[in-house]
């Protein structure tokens, strides 16, 4: 069961490396961490019992080669610096396969009549949103294919669900909240073909800022279910990050099409249309009551017109600076203010005026050290402190007395870093790093923002920090890292944070 469980992952080169987090210190513990690297990502096995220790080294040299020329690395089959740095690197979210993929071998279903059966599960939601969710997900994947789903309630099912935390019978286990969220086999007998959830993520019927929506993790992982490996197609269902969409009118992007109909070809009814005019797959309805969402003209309001608020779900919705303050969180956009408290579900609305009637509209950037119980609001190139609703004296001040040159007019956007005491200001594709210790702008910047913030490869709306997490605001969309690592978790809309999807 381990040796099938590897070749699923091993030649994948697309897995989540979560199961290595200790760097080991000594050569013998590097070797033996290169070689559970190798066993796990590269279907490496070791010859125990081989006579010639030599050979089997020669095997390794081999895999890390492999590796080596995967990553694009000297290829060396050595284990040197690099390569083991790499192999330390967390590896989820590297998209690097063209558009879809298949695993090695092509494993697909041989028939097209295909069971399922949900064994238990998640307290999180109701057990018929549970069954909806799961269904819906298969629907996507049968409306493009010959594929027909058929659940079963007893019995041995090709794809058995279920959900489960920490170690639950296989060899990846779970991982606690975050990290890995549910995995699943590609298709063969015994686990071949079945889905786990991780128990200890929360999973929701909506999308939500606060949990996985199951469909969507569903709809991903049946991909796998079904044979699909990864895509590189930013926004593909099967590319390697979760990405936050308003499931009532989902459609399963081309790419998964494509990807899918390579393995099963497209439906019987219609074999000879191509796929580009397929008639219009079924919406997802996951909430039926809900009426579709309105397109909503894409402009920015100009200088001249005073723009009225922008409705709340808006998909368009930008903002122009975020922070949080005292457990609140305050999204801003010209002169409105969304107001996010931990105690109340609704969304407050206000002005800046209400609270700050001294400071002018159209903030550009926004953070809070919440130790001080400081807010900074920038606006071109001055800046304010608040308490609450006080204006501490002295401000405004010249932003260039934090340091920044004369040729920064204006920054982007601010974001202080708990951990690190820092604070990070975003100037075009770049950022500084200000130590509010010293009070001193840092040595060594600015810095390409791509750099060291995975997935932000173009200029920042707004910043914010919380829960571990920083949120980056870029038009639309909302790119959520993790603060330590900086790597990109998961992709939702900028207004995730109203709960759209629930009205
Ligand atoms: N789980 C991984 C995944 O399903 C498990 C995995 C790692 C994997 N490497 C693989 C599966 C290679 C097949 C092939 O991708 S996960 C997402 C997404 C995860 C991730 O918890 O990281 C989704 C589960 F796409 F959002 F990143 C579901 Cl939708
Ligand atoms: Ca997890
Ligand atoms: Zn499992
Ligand atoms: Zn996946």
């Amino acid at each position: 069961m381990k040796m099938k469980i590897l070749a699923f992952l091993g030649l994948l080169h697309i897995a989540c490396s979560y199961a290595f987090p200790v760097a080991p210190e000594k050569e013998k513990e590097d070797m033996q961490f290169a070689q559970k690297y190798l066993e796990n990502f590269y279907d490496f096995k070791e010859e125990k019992h081989s006579l010639f220790k030599s050979k089997n080294l020669d095997h390794m040299g081999d895999k890390i080669r492999e590796m080596q020329s995967f990553f694009g690395l000297e290829v060396t089959g050595e284990l040197n610096r690099k390569t083991l740095d790499m192999m330390k690197q967390p590896r989820c979210g590297i998209p690097d396969v063209q558009s879809y993929s298949t695993f090695p071998r092509n494993p697909r279903w041989k028939k097209e009549h295909i069971t399922y059966r949900i064994l238990n599960y998640t307290p999180d939601m109701l057990q018929a949103d549970v069954d909806e969710a799961i269904a819906k997900a298969f629907d996507l994947w049968s409306s493009v294919t010959p594929l027909r789903f058929t659940r079963i309630y007893s019995g041995d099912a090709d794809i058995m669900i279920s959900f489960a935390a920490g170690y639950h019978g296989d060899f990846y286990s779970f991982d606690g909240p975050g990290g890995t969220l549910a995995h699943a086999y590609p298709p063969s007998n015994g686990i071949g073909g079945d889905a786990h959830f991780d128990e200890d993520e929360n999973w929701t019927k909506f999308t939500t800022y606060n949990g996985y929506n199951l469909f969507l993790v569903a709809a991903h992982e049946l991909g796998h279910s079904l044979g699909l490996g990864h895509s590189n197609v930013f926004g593909a269902l099967m590319y390697p990050i979760y990405m936050a969409k308003d499931t009532r009118n989902f459609r399963l992007p081309q790419d998964d099409i494509d990807g899918i109909q390579a393995l099963y070809g497209p439906p019987r009814e219609s074999p000879a249309i191509p796929t580009e005019v397929l008639p219009p797959q079924e919406p997802t309805e996951m909430t039926p009551t809900e009426v579709p969402t309105e397109m909503s003209p894409r402009k920015e309001p100009t200088e001249m017109t005073p723009s009225k608020r922008p409705a709340d779900c808006d998909p368009h919705l930008t903002f122009d600076a975020i922070t949080t303050l005292r457990g609140e969180i305050l999204f801003f956009k010209d002169s409105y203010v969304w107001r996010k408290s931990p105690y109340f579900s609704e969304i407050e609305h206000d002005t800046i005026s209400t609270f700050w009637p001294s400071l002018a509209a159209g903030f550009d950037a926004a953070y809070e050290i919440d130790k001080k119980d400081r807010v900074t609001f920038f606006k071109d190139n001055q800046y304010w402190a608040v308490s609450g609703y006080n204006i501490e004296a002295g401000f405004p001040k010249p932003i260039q007395n934090l340091g920044f040159p004369r040729s920064v007019r204006k920054i982007d956007a601010a974001v202080h870093d708990q951990n690190t005491k820092k604070t990070y200001f975003f100037v075009g594709n770049k950022y500084w790093s200000f130590d509010e210790n010293t009070q001193s702008m840092e040595k060594g910047y600015p810095r390409k923002i791509a750099a060291d913030f995975q997935g932000i490869g173009h200029t920042v709306d707004a910043a914010l920090q919380k829960n571990g997490h920083f949120y980056f605001f870029h038009g639309s969309n909302q790119y959520e890292l993790d603060i330590k690592t900086k790597k990109l978790v998961r992709v939702m809309k900028s207004n995730s944070w109203f709960d759209c999807e629930k009205y």
